[in-house]
């Protein structure tokens, strides 16, 4: 038992200098912060994160979330068991009312979802993977393979018609630590690559710190990837993967990368040349978020050998995720805290798709904060992979850091799931 004694938001930065919200729980055993990330190429299914569209910050400042949350939810919260979390969630949805947090905010409930956590934790002396794990009935020791965005386009990158996310999963590792070595190892050697061709603007980056070069087209940056894990030695250890965030270029039925038009049949055909061509295992958002033919149609080209991720499609929503089964549309859920909004949601989406015996990556957004608790969520579901950016900028690293500690922590325990990433 642990008491909730106050509870206090404010308005903080994110990563993009955009505002967010911070919560400051006092429980009797200590004080606990938890901040909430935020999308740009957010789902239109995703919990509603409130605004208060005013003058200030362009429209988006968060102070009505930080008044729900020191006016409305501080009066049902203070003085319960933060060591009850089903309950904790369940008072604040059954206050919120909606279906999608609309009167709250998912960025006002989830901070206190993820700091009484964090209280209760400490209350029984655990780290927040091990009482994470408690929470999901799970033996938490698997450190995740990380997917690691070494080449941003689309949103995070200032462009249109773009494939998002360009990443690096350095499967033939050992643990998680060398993994996480060999995919700075090529980062830097990408850096260098980046530099000789085209100088100094090739290696500016964006929102999640991968590099945003004068290379329009995922062909070209797939095959500098391949070049940069060749010269950092790690290419028989390297595979990579890719967000096409494919809704950001969806429209009217119409798929738009650079200047080429597919339907979602001639989509799916060219990710089967792609996989085929360059060693990609897995794909993120390939469809947009309700072409569900499309994403069946996918599945069925690609789902045997390859990865097929839904994130916009599913939002961490056990009820699309239930819908997704059933229609066989992927075999994959990226999971995201701020999309639904609170811990105990989020669990029950990741029970939902290991029924199915899907894969789960636990996942960042693109404006991200210096809270790490998504390392400590991955290991405590025993996710085994992650999706947390380049290995760059402290908002990304302060979740491989976090990573690396909790793998010393495990000691023999720890497992890395290498080439049998999908569990
Ligand atoms: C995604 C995310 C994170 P955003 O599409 O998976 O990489 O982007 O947070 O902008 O939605
Ligand atoms: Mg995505």
């Amino acid at each position: 038992m642990v008491l909730v004694k106050s509870l206090k938001a404010r308005e903080i930065l994110d990563s993009r200098g955009e505002p967010t919200v911070e919560v400051e729980l006092c429980a009797e055993n200590g004080v606990f912060f938890a901040m909430v990330p935020s999308g740009a190429s957010a789902g239109s299914h995703e919990a509603l994160e409130m605004r208060d569209g005013e003058k200030r910050f362009g429209g988006k400042g968060v102070l009505k979330a930080v008044k729900n949350v020191n006016e409305v939810i501080a009066k049902k919260i203070v003085g319960r068991d933060a060591g009850r979390q089903k309950e904790i969630d369940e008072a604040m949805l059954e206050l919120d009312g909606t279906e999608n947090k609309g009167r709250l905010g998912a960025n006002a409930v989830l901070p206190v979802s993820i700091a009484c956590l964090k209280a209760a934790a400490a209350a029984k002396g655990k780290k927040v993977f091990e009482y994470v794990g408690e929470l999901a009935g799970v033996n938490a020791c698997v450190l995740p393979v990380p997917q690691l965005n070494v080449m941003n386009g689309g949103k995070h990158a200032g462009q249109e018609n773009d494939v998002q996310e360009h990443m690096l999963m350095p499967v033939g590792a050992k643990n998680y630590a060398e993994g996480l070595r060999m995919a700075c190892e090529t980062y830097q050697a990408l850096k260098k690559i980046l530099k000789k061709k085209f100088g100094a603007r090739g290696t500016l980056i964006g929102d999640e710190g991968g590099f945003v070069p004068p290379v329009a087209n995922v062909e070209g940056r797939l095959e500098l990837m391949a070049q940069a894990a060749r010269e950092a030695g790690w290419e028989k250890e390297v595979v990579f993967a890719l967000d096409c965030a494919s809704t950001e270029f969806y429209k009217d039925g119409v798929y738009t990368i650079g200047d080429k038009r597919f339907s979602s049949g001639e989509l799916a055909d060219y990710y089967s040349q792609l996989v085929a061509r360059f060693p990609v295992v897995s794909i993120e958002d390939g469809m947009s978020e309700d072409d569900w033919e499309g994403w069946q149609e996918l599945t069925r080209k690609i789902g045997g050998k390859t990865q097929v991720v839904g994130d916009d499609l599913l939002v961490t929503n056990a009820e699309r995720i239930k819908k997704a089964v059933e229609l066989k549309a992927v075999n994959s859920a990226l999971i995201k805290v701020n999309q639904i909004g609170s811990v105990s949601e989020t669990l029950d989406a990741i029970v939902e798709a290991r029924k199915s015996k899907w894969s789960v990556v636990v996942s960042h957004r693109s404006g991200e904060t210096e809270d790490a608790f998504i390392a400590d969520l991955v290991v405590g579901v025993n996710g085994g992979q992650s999706k947390f950016g380049a290995p760059a900028r402290s908002d990304r690293n302060a979740k491989y850091n976090e990573l690396l500690r909790i793998e010393e922590a495990l000691g023999a325990k720890a497992k890395y799931l290498g080439r049998k990433f999908r569990g």
